[in-house]
Formats: structure tokens, sequence, C-alpha cells
């Protein structure tokens, strides 16, 4: 015979954020830009969370409104862009990921990959003419770096770029790149002449070129609110004005994913923040032996150990964020932060997808879409294992690549 267990709610429950306290540490104009987000997030993108990521679709109507944020290219400076802080921006990218990572790709690949680079290393003539039609989405970008042969070592890529009078000849295939079956403009990474690491330049090919194609990638099981695609190239002709001019090497590329790995370090913690949220309100509710299974010590244990990450992460990210608007941060505290809180916000995804039990599976709840999502942000921008050795070397001196 089984033996109804007590259950006696002795006080109200504390949410994450009271918990964790982080608010205090916020400035007002920090707290104003992400509730603002959070706003637009909660309202517009929720609601069809689902059946975007089930049906495939990026909400490009949604893109105006985006824009009309100032959440495009946020942290440029000047060019109709908001220039806003990394705190800013981190709690930006972390109320878009709460929503979906797709979404939160979207802004990242726009602003930190293809914005910042013709911010970072391009003529003024290049930065007056696209910066602000990018910032209010006249045209969209993209960032294409890995190949089907050269993922996490883009030393290897094949990719080349051959003069020809006042034109580079482009010609290669790049893989996996967000939002390339829709935009207008493609940051392509290519090797000049003589082949060596040193040779790889940044070219902007612009939509209507000749031999730029855009195939879209369809069956992915991760982000399928995202719109990935490959560029393909062939024997494309860009003006030699289109190549940035300030920057040679690869050192090119990685300054562009110190950004976006910074930005995606903030926003891992929003979509755990969303299954955490979820899987709690599920727990009190769920009956089982007669008692909420929030009331099991088993289950307990699972959302302290949760909290305490999910609230180190923000931690994280907030520390490093402060460290940013205060002077820089170095590569290889940005591979500390991605690494760390891409990986604590997938475990917290996979806990939560055991809470729910067979609910765990269905779009009905956030956790699943969360889950699969977070399996390409584990990958993308630098694979988890080569934030490891990023950071093993930072540690040991030692280049284990
Ligand atoms: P290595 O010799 O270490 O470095 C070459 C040059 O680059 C400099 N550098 C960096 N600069 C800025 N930021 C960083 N994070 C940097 N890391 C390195 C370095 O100082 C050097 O400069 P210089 O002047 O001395 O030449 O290069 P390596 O070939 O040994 O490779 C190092 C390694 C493996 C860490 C690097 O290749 C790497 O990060 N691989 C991962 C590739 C990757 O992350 N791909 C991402 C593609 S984009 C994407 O995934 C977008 S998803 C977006 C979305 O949808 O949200
Ligand atoms: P590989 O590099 O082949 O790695 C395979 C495995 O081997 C991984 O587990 C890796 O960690 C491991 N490995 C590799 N080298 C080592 C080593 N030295 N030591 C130990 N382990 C190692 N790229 C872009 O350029 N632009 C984009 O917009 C973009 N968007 C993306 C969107 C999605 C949804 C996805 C999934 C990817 C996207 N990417 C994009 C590509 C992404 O950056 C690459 O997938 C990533 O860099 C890994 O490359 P790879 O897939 O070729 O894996």
């Amino acid at each position: 015979m089984r033996v109804a267990a007590c259950y006696t709610p002795i006080m109200t429950a504390q949410s994450l954020d009271a918990l964790s306290a982080l608010d205090a540490h916020l400035r007002e104009d920090e707290r104003m830009v992400r509730d603002s987000v959070r706003r637009f997030v909660r309202e517009r993108y929720v609601p069809r969370a689902a059946e975007l990521f089930e049906t495939e679709q990026f909400p490009q109507d949604l893109i105006p409104e985006i824009a009309e944020l100032g959440l495009l290219g946020a942290s440029i400076k000047g060019y109709g862009c908001a220039g806003m802080s990394a705190v800013q921006y981190g709690l930006i990218l972390q109320e878009l990921e709460y929503g979906d990572g797709g979404l939160r790709s979207f802004v990242s690949v726009q602003g930190s990959l293809a914005m910042y680079a013709i911010a970072a290393y391009g003529s003024e003539e290049q930065k007056q003419k696209f910066l602000p039609e990018m910032a209010s989405a006249k045209l969209i970008g993209c960032f294409g770096l890995t190949e089907p042969d050269s993922g996490s070592d883009p030393a290897s890529m094949k990719t080349t770029a051959r003069k020809d009078g006042d034109h580079y000849v482009l010609s290669g295939t790049k893989m996996w790149i967000t939002n390339s079956p829709f935009a207008h403009v493609a940051i392509v990474w290519a090797k000049v002449d003589d082949g060596g690491a040193e040779s790889i330049r940044g070219f902007i090919v612009e939509r209507g070129m000749n031999g730029f194609e855009t195939p879209r990638i369809h069956g992915k099981m991760s982000l399928r609110a995202s719109e990935t695609g490959e560029i393909v190239l062939d024997e494309v002709r860009v003006p030699a004005t289109n190549m940035l001019p300030n920057k040679r090497g690869l050192g090119g590329p990685l300054g562009c994913l110190s950004q976006a790995r910074f930005g995606i370090a903030w926003g891992a913690v929003g979509a755990a923040k969303s299954c955490f949220e979820a899987t709690l309100d599920y727990a009190v509710n769920r009956i089982q032996f007669g008692v909420p299974i929030a009331s099991k010590q088993l289950i307990q244990a699972q959302f302290a150990d949760m909290a305490t990450e999910i609230i180190k992460a923000d931690i994280l990210a907030l520390h490093y964020g402060r460290m940013k608007d205060d002077g820089g941060i170095r590569p290889e505290q940005v591979s500390l932060c991605k690494r760390n809180n891409v990986d604590i916000a997938l475990q917290v995804a996979r806990k939560c997808r055991g809470i729910l039990g067979g609910n765990g599976i269905l779009l009905e709840y956030p956790v699943i879409r969360h889950m699969l999502n977070l399996e390409s942000v584990y990958t993308y921008e630098g694979t988890h294992e080569v934030h490891t050795l990023v950071l093993g070397k930072t540690l040991t001196g030692i280049n284990a690549f």
C-alpha cells in the first residue's frame, strides 16, 4: 500500500532573480534596455516560438521591430547604431535567447559578425555605405568563415580571391552560414594570392553579383527558427573597393568572433532561465505519489544545482561585461565565459527535460527547443573543445591543438 507523503508549503517561493539579486548591480539605463527587449520578446516572439521552430521559419516580419529597438549593431558607435555598452548588449542577447537561440543568432550575426567586421576593418566609405543600412535592417548580412572541410581550423580554408585588375575573383564554398539564404551582403573570408594564413582577407560580397548563391540547409534539428545556408562562390567578381582594407590574417575573423562569443555567453543564460522557470512551474504543479514532484529532495537538489550554475554564469558574464566596458577583455577570457555558460545552459536544459518527464519532449514547453538549440551553440563560435584548448594553452603555455 502506498503511503501519501506529507507536503506543507511553509513560505512563498523566491524567483531566480530575487535569489541572485543581480538587478541591484545593474544601472538604471541597463535595466531599461533589458526590460524593453524583454517585453518585445515575451509579447511578440514567445507566443510563436514553438510554431516557428516546428516549421523551420525565421520571423522576417519582426526584423523592422528588432531594428527599431536599436538591436542591430547595438554596440557600434555612430553610423545609425545605438552605441550601447557591453553590458547593455549582453542583457539584450540574454533576453533574445530567452525567446529562442535562432532569434539571438540573427542579431549576433548581423551586429557582432557582419557589421562589426565593417566597423572594425572597413574603409570610411564602406562604413558610410553599409552600416546605416544594416542598422535599419534595409540590408541583412551574414558571415562566411566555415567551409565544408574547414571548421575549427579556419586557417585551412580553401576559398580564394584572385586579383584581376580592379576586381578580385572569389571561388569556394562556405558552409553553415547563419542568415545566408536571405542576406543581402556576405562578409566572406578568403585567401588572396599566396594562400598563406597571413593572406586571409575579408570581402563584402553583395547579392546580385554573378556566381553568388546561398542555398538553404534544411532538416536541422537545432536552431530551426534560424535560416542557415551555404555561400557558393563561382568565380564571383568583387570590386577591390569591397575588400576590407584595415586587417589581414586570421586575426580579422577571430576578432569578430570575440565580439559574438561574448554575446553568446550572455545569450545561453537566457535559454537556461527560460528552461528553469518553465520547469519550476511544472514541478510545483505536477502531482505524483499524491504530492507535487517539487516536494521531493531529488527534484529540489536539481533545482538547487541549476539555480547555482545559472547565477554563477550571470555573475561571470556581468564581471567580464564590466571589464569589457572598462578597457577590454582578452580572447581567452571570452573563451572561458562562452565555454562555461553554454555548457551549464545545456546541462540545465537537459536536467529540465528530465524533470518534465514525457512532457519534456513536447514543443508545448520551451525546454526541448532550447536543449536542441544549445547543441548548436555548443558547437558554433568555437566548439567546447576549441575553447578548452584555448584555456589549456593560456594556462600551460603549450599549444595542444
Ligand atoms: P592563432 O595562431 O592562435 O591566431 C591567429 C591570429 O589570430 C589572433 N587571434 C585572435 N584575435 C582576436 N580574437 C581571438 N579570439 C583570437 N584568437 C586568435 C592571434 O593573436 C593571431 O594573430 P597574429 O596577429 O599573431 O597573426 O590561430 P590558429 O590557426 O592556431 O587557431 C586558433 C583557434 C583554433 C583558436 C581558432 O582558429 C579558432 O577559434 N577556431 C574556431 C573557429 C570558429 O570559432 N569558427 C566560428 C565560425 S562563425 C560562427 O560559428 C557563427 S555562428 C553565429 C550565430 O549563428 O550566432
Ligand atoms: P570540426 O571542426 O570538424 O570538429 C568536429 C569535432 O572535432 C568537434 O567536437 C571539435 O571540437 C573536435 N575537434 C576539432 N579540432 C580539435 C582539436 N584540435 N582537438 C580536439 N578536438 C578537436 N560558421 C560561419 O562561418 N558562419 C556562421 O554564420 C555559422 N553559423 C552556424 C550555424 C549553425 C546552426 C551551426 C551548427 C554552425 C554554424 N557555423 C557558422 C559553423 C560553426 O562555426 C562550425 O560548425 C564550428 O566552428 C565547428 O566546425 P565543424 O562543424 O567543421 O567541426
